[in-house]
């Protein structure tokens, strides 16, 4: 067959024009997913731990863009809102909270009753001595009453008991001034008063490693345990602190798969992927410890890690009710400083300019 030139090239021309169209329509999808909002994705509250200083500058827009609800990461607990007996401080968590009423986002708090961060005076009299349990309780219950009570109908969940059980295998509480001196009741308790100080709260119960069998089983105890005497419980909070090594997706599906049955909402309450591989005590630094750069190979592991959690996750939605994630972008994380202090982490959906990394369209695609 002759081939006449000009026919070719006409052919050639409608091939190329067809492949950058083809290509193009593949190019907008894609942007499609990642320029759109977080929170866009998904039909749950999307949350991010915040202190008053995320909420000006570039990141109080960038955080109205991409998220639907705040907990403040510090400025409720017991520690920083009431520091001493006769005085609470109210400043940063009014703002967290005004900020929030303001732009129409939800509001989780963090937390009523933790052994961290919690002031050395609740425990101690005068003298310096321990107080009863009868003065423990009490003190609780003001302090629940009044943080509570002050955000009554603009907190929609509150972490009410956080990380009460013991990271040893054999224990089953923790050992903390709480337990020590109340025994496990102060646990039921703090659910009562803060039920007592907002009846329409969500109520959950929060912690950590929660993908470690034997810690998921001692929750599975206490939660089943609450929900069972009639405490007022609603729900439980797996932080969700992970890293590049953890959690598979059989891990997390096992996890999950065990809180489903419950009859409590659960929520993802801490949300980040750590690139380091996961260690759970500080520890001090060595000299891998300065190999911080954020390098193609860890952004690809780790999307794959935040791919692996939104897959299970949609498995599971008709329990999971919201996702936060723990600090808004690599900018600043808490990681920055734990388990290590002063290594960089950049455990985020986004890196310190605020622009997306590939942990986004890796996750938006199981958007529900
Ligand atoms: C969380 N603990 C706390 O709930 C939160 O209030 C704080 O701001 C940061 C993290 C997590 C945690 C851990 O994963 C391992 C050891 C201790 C604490």
């Amino acid at each position: 067959m002759k081939i006449i030139p000009h026919k070719l090239a006409a052919v050639v021309y409608l091939a190329l024009l067809l492949s950058c169209n083809a290509g193009k329509n593949i190019r907008q999808d894609q942007a499609a997913v990642s320029d759109k909002a977080l929170k866009d994705c998904f039909s749950i509250p999307i949350g991010v731990a915040v202190g008053p200083y995320n909420l000006k500058g570039d990141e109080a827009a960038f955080i109205l863009k991409q998220f639907n609800s705040l907990t403040p990461e510090n400025a409720m607990k017991m520690g920083p809102i009431h520091p001493r007996p006769d005085r609470y401080n109210w400043r940063d968590a009014d703002s967290i909270v005004d900020f929030a009423q303001r732009n129409g986002l939800r509001i989780r708090g963090h937390n009523l009753c933790w052994h961290n961060q919690a002031p050395g005076w609740f425990f101690t009299d005068s003298s310096g001595k321990a107080v009863s349990k009868e003065v423990l309780l009490r003190r609780l219950r003001e302090h629940i009453q009044a943080v509570v009570g002050r955000y009554k109908g603009k907190i929609y969940a509150w972490d009410v008991v956080n990380e009460a059980i013991s990271d040893k295998p054999d224990e089953y509480l923790r050992n903390s001034r709480w337990l020590q001196i109340c025994g496990e009741d102060y646990i039921a308790k703090a659910f009562e008063y803060a039920h007592e100080a907002d009846p329409d709260a969500l109520l959950f119960y929060n912690d950590y490693n929660e993908i470690s069998p034997i810690k998921r089983e001692k929750m599975y105890r206490l939660v089943k345990g609450l929900k069972d005497a009639g405490i007022p419980i609603t729900g439980i909070g797996l932080q969700g602190h992970w890293a590049i090594n953890e959690p598979s997706k059989a891990q997390l599906d096992s996890t999950i798969g065990r809180f489903a049955g419950l009859g409590l909402t659960i929520q993802i309450t801490e949300l980040d992927i750590s690139v380091y591989p996961k260690e759970h005590d500080a520890r001090p630094r060595r000299p891998e410890d300065a190999d911080t750069a954020f390098t193609p190979a860890r952004e690809a592991k780790q999307a794959e890690v935040y791919r692996n959690c939104f897959e299970v996750f949609k498995k599971y939605r008709k329990q999971i009710s919201g996702i936060t994630f723990w600090n808004v972008s690599d900018r600043s994380s808490w990681l920055d400083d734990f388990p290590v202090r002063n290594r960089k982490d950049h455990p985020l959906l986004f890196d310190s300019n605020l622009k997306p990394k590939k942990a986004l369209p890796a996750i938006a695609q199981y958007s529900w």
